[in-house]
Protein backbone atom coordinates (compact mmCIF):
# COMPACT_ATOMS: atom_id res chain seq x y z
CA UNK A 1 0.00 0.00 0.00
CA UNK A 2 1.55 3.38 -0.94
CA UNK A 3 0.63 5.88 2.01
CA UNK A 4 1.45 8.96 0.31
CA UNK A 5 -1.62 8.52 -1.94
CA UNK A 6 -3.97 7.06 0.74
CA UNK A 7 -5.00 10.74 1.14
CA UNK A 8 -4.56 13.64 -1.58
CA UNK A 9 -5.97 16.49 -2.72
CA UNK A 10 -7.33 17.21 -6.53
CA UNK A 11 -7.79 20.61 -8.27
CA UNK A 12 -11.37 20.73 -9.45
CA UNK A 13 -10.12 23.73 -11.44
CA UNK A 14 -7.42 22.82 -13.07
CA UNK A 15 -7.23 18.61 -13.18
CA UNK A 16 -4.45 18.17 -11.12
CA UNK A 17 -3.47 16.04 -9.07
CA UNK A 18 0.07 16.98 -6.82
CA UNK A 19 2.46 13.91 -7.76
CA UNK A 20 0.11 11.92 -9.69
CA UNK A 21 1.45 10.28 -12.93
CA UNK A 22 -0.19 12.39 -15.83
CA UNK A 23 -1.11 10.98 -19.84
CA UNK A 24 -1.39 13.44 -22.15
CA UNK A 25 -3.60 12.47 -25.14
CA UNK A 26 -3.19 15.23 -28.56
CA UNK A 27 -4.72 15.24 -31.41
CA UNK A 28 -2.76 12.81 -32.97
CA UNK A 29 -3.29 10.44 -30.34
CA UNK A 30 -7.04 10.43 -31.86
CA UNK A 31 -6.25 8.77 -35.38
CA UNK A 32 -9.78 7.15 -36.12
CA UNK A 33 -11.89 8.15 -33.63
CA UNK A 34 -13.86 11.28 -35.40
CA UNK A 35 -16.30 9.52 -38.23
CA UNK A 36 -15.41 13.35 -39.80
CA UNK A 37 -11.96 12.46 -41.81
CA UNK A 38 -11.68 15.03 -43.71
CA UNK A 39 -12.00 17.68 -40.90
CA UNK A 40 -9.55 15.85 -38.62
CA UNK A 41 -7.40 15.60 -41.17
CA UNK A 42 -7.81 19.53 -42.00
CA UNK A 43 -7.46 19.97 -37.74
CA UNK A 44 -4.61 17.82 -37.75
CA UNK A 45 -2.64 19.88 -40.48
CA UNK A 46 -2.68 22.94 -38.75
CA UNK A 47 -1.65 21.71 -35.64
CA UNK A 48 -1.52 19.15 -32.88
CA UNK A 49 -3.45 20.54 -29.69
CA UNK A 50 -3.68 18.80 -26.60
CA UNK A 51 -7.10 17.28 -26.35
CA UNK A 52 -7.22 15.97 -22.74
CA UNK A 53 -5.04 14.66 -19.88
CA UNK A 54 -5.84 12.29 -17.31
CA UNK A 55 -4.10 12.16 -13.89
CA UNK A 56 -4.48 8.05 -12.54
CA UNK A 57 -3.97 7.62 -8.56
CA UNK A 58 -3.47 3.72 -7.92
CA UNK A 59 -3.31 3.34 -3.95
CA UNK A 60 -3.29 -0.34 -3.56
CA UNK A 61 -3.54 -3.00 -6.02
CA UNK A 62 -5.33 -6.02 -4.17
CA UNK A 63 -8.35 -7.62 -5.11
CA UNK A 64 -11.37 -4.93 -3.99
CA UNK A 65 -8.77 -2.26 -4.02
CA UNK A 66 -9.98 1.00 -6.22
CA UNK A 67 -8.20 3.35 -8.30
CA UNK A 68 -9.09 6.87 -9.74
CA UNK A 69 -8.50 8.90 -12.40
CA UNK A 70 -8.81 13.17 -12.64
CA UNK A 71 -9.52 13.71 -16.11
CA UNK A 72 -9.86 16.82 -17.83
CA UNK A 73 -11.09 17.74 -21.61
CA UNK A 74 -10.77 20.84 -23.33
CA UNK A 75 -13.12 22.35 -25.22
CA UNK A 76 -12.87 22.72 -29.00
CA UNK A 77 -14.24 20.48 -31.63
CA UNK A 78 -13.46 18.64 -35.09
CA UNK A 79 -16.38 19.63 -37.51
CA UNK A 80 -19.08 18.96 -35.83
CA UNK A 81 -17.52 16.54 -33.21
CA UNK A 82 -16.70 17.64 -29.40
CA UNK A 83 -13.28 16.67 -28.44
CA UNK A 84 -13.58 13.07 -26.99
CA UNK A 85 -11.73 10.89 -25.44
CA UNK A 86 -10.13 7.38 -27.06
CA UNK A 87 -12.83 5.51 -24.84
CA UNK A 88 -12.55 2.35 -24.23
CA UNK A 89 -13.85 -1.51 -22.35
CA UNK A 90 -12.00 -2.53 -19.24
CA UNK A 91 -10.13 -5.45 -19.76
CA UNK A 92 -11.19 -7.11 -17.07
CA UNK A 93 -14.85 -6.49 -18.41
CA UNK A 94 -17.05 -7.10 -15.49
CA UNK A 95 -15.54 -3.91 -13.60
CA UNK A 96 -17.45 -1.15 -13.66
CA UNK A 97 -16.35 2.45 -13.06
CA UNK A 98 -18.12 5.64 -11.49
CA UNK A 99 -17.94 9.19 -13.01
CA UNK A 100 -18.62 12.25 -11.08
CA UNK A 101 -18.63 15.50 -12.60
CA UNK A 102 -16.53 18.71 -11.38
CA UNK A 103 -16.66 21.51 -13.87
CA UNK A 104 -17.70 22.35 -17.00
CA UNK A 105 -20.28 20.43 -19.39
CA UNK A 106 -20.48 17.27 -21.28
CA UNK A 107 -21.59 13.78 -21.97
CA UNK A 108 -20.94 10.03 -21.96
CA UNK A 109 -21.52 7.53 -24.61
CA UNK A 110 -22.17 3.73 -23.21
CA UNK A 111 -21.94 0.91 -25.23
CA UNK A 112 -22.88 -2.41 -24.16
CA UNK A 113 -20.01 -4.76 -25.78
CA UNK A 114 -22.65 -7.89 -26.26
CA UNK A 115 -25.94 -5.53 -27.66
CA UNK A 116 -24.20 -2.23 -28.84
CA UNK A 117 -27.10 -0.77 -27.37
CA UNK A 118 -25.81 3.29 -27.01
CA UNK A 119 -27.09 5.82 -24.22
CA UNK A 120 -25.35 8.84 -24.18
CA UNK A 121 -25.47 11.17 -20.72
CA UNK A 122 -24.90 14.02 -19.34
CA UNK A 123 -22.02 14.76 -17.32
CA UNK A 124 -22.49 18.05 -15.70
CA UNK A 125 -21.11 19.66 -12.46
CA UNK A 126 -22.26 17.34 -9.76
CA UNK A 127 -23.40 14.68 -12.33
CA UNK A 128 -22.53 10.98 -11.18
CA UNK A 129 -22.71 8.58 -13.95
CA UNK A 130 -22.30 4.69 -13.58
CA UNK A 131 -20.46 3.06 -16.11
CA UNK A 132 -22.00 -1.50 -15.62
CA UNK A 133 -19.32 -3.50 -16.63
CA UNK A 134 -19.12 -5.02 -20.24
CA UNK A 135 -20.05 -1.46 -21.56
CA UNK A 136 -17.75 0.38 -23.54
CA UNK A 137 -16.96 4.71 -22.67
CA UNK A 138 -15.96 7.71 -24.17
CA UNK A 139 -16.28 11.41 -23.12
CA UNK A 140 -16.71 13.94 -24.51
CA UNK A 141 -16.75 17.96 -23.69
CA UNK A 142 -19.89 20.03 -24.69
CA UNK A 143 -19.32 22.79 -22.83
CA UNK A 144 -17.15 26.34 -23.53
CA UNK A 145 -14.42 25.48 -20.77
CA UNK A 146 -12.49 22.22 -19.53
CA UNK A 147 -15.04 19.40 -18.32
CA UNK A 148 -13.43 18.29 -15.18
CA UNK A 149 -14.01 14.61 -13.76
CA UNK A 150 -13.26 11.55 -11.93
CA UNK A 151 -13.59 7.94 -12.25
CA UNK A 152 -13.39 5.65 -9.99
CA UNK A 153 -13.14 1.82 -10.82
CA UNK A 154 -11.38 -1.41 -9.78
CA UNK A 155 -7.91 -1.65 -9.59
CA UNK A 156 -7.79 -4.78 -11.39
CA UNK A 157 -10.20 -2.93 -14.03
CA UNK A 158 -7.15 -2.26 -16.86
CA UNK A 159 -8.05 -0.37 -19.92
CA UNK A 160 -8.64 -2.30 -23.14
CA UNK A 161 -8.19 0.39 -26.19
CA UNK A 162 -7.96 -2.52 -28.97
CA UNK A 163 -10.91 -3.08 -29.69
CA UNK A 164 -12.37 0.52 -30.01
CA UNK A 165 -9.21 0.88 -32.21
CA UNK A 166 -10.29 -1.65 -34.82
CA UNK A 167 -13.94 -0.73 -34.61
CA UNK A 168 -14.61 2.44 -33.31
CA UNK A 169 -17.94 3.00 -31.39
CA UNK A 170 -21.35 2.26 -33.17
CA UNK A 171 -22.26 5.97 -32.52
CA UNK A 172 -20.97 9.46 -32.91
CA UNK A 173 -22.08 12.92 -31.48
CA UNK A 174 -22.18 15.28 -33.06
CA UNK A 175 -23.36 19.37 -32.27
CA UNK A 176 -26.61 20.08 -33.76
CA UNK A 177 -28.47 23.48 -33.08
CA UNK A 178 -25.80 23.92 -30.31
CA UNK A 179 -26.81 20.66 -28.46
CA UNK A 180 -24.96 17.32 -28.48
CA UNK A 181 -26.84 14.38 -30.73
CA UNK A 182 -25.91 10.94 -30.56
CA UNK A 183 -25.99 9.36 -34.80
CA UNK A 184 -25.23 6.66 -36.22
CA UNK A 185 -21.38 6.49 -37.38
C1 LIG B 1 -11.03 7.18 -17.22
C2 LIG B 1 -10.41 7.36 -18.61
C3 LIG B 1 -10.21 8.81 -19.03
C4 LIG B 1 -9.53 8.93 -20.40
O1 LIG B 1 -10.12 7.49 -16.22
O2 LIG B 1 -9.20 6.65 -18.67
O3 LIG B 1 -11.47 9.41 -19.14
O4 LIG B 1 -10.18 8.17 -21.38
P1 LIG B 1 -9.40 7.05 -22.19
O5 LIG B 1 -8.77 6.13 -21.19
O6 LIG B 1 -10.45 6.36 -22.99
O7 LIG B 1 -8.36 7.73 -23.02
C5 LIG B 1 -11.52 5.75 -17.16
O8 LIG B 1 -12.55 5.44 -17.70
N1 LIG B 1 -10.74 4.83 -16.53
O9 LIG B 1 -11.15 3.54 -16.49
ZN1 LIG C 1 -12.89 3.27 -17.68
Amino acid sequence: MNNTLLSTHYNPTTGEIIGAPVVKRYLVDLRGCFAGGAAYAVALARGNPLLYSVASVAPADGEGDLHYGLGVIYPGKIGDEYYMTKGHLHAWRPAGEFYFGLRGAGVMLLEDEATGASRLLPLTVNAVVYVPGHTAHRTMNTGAEPLVYLGVYPARAGHDYGVIAERNFRMCVVERDGLPVMIKR
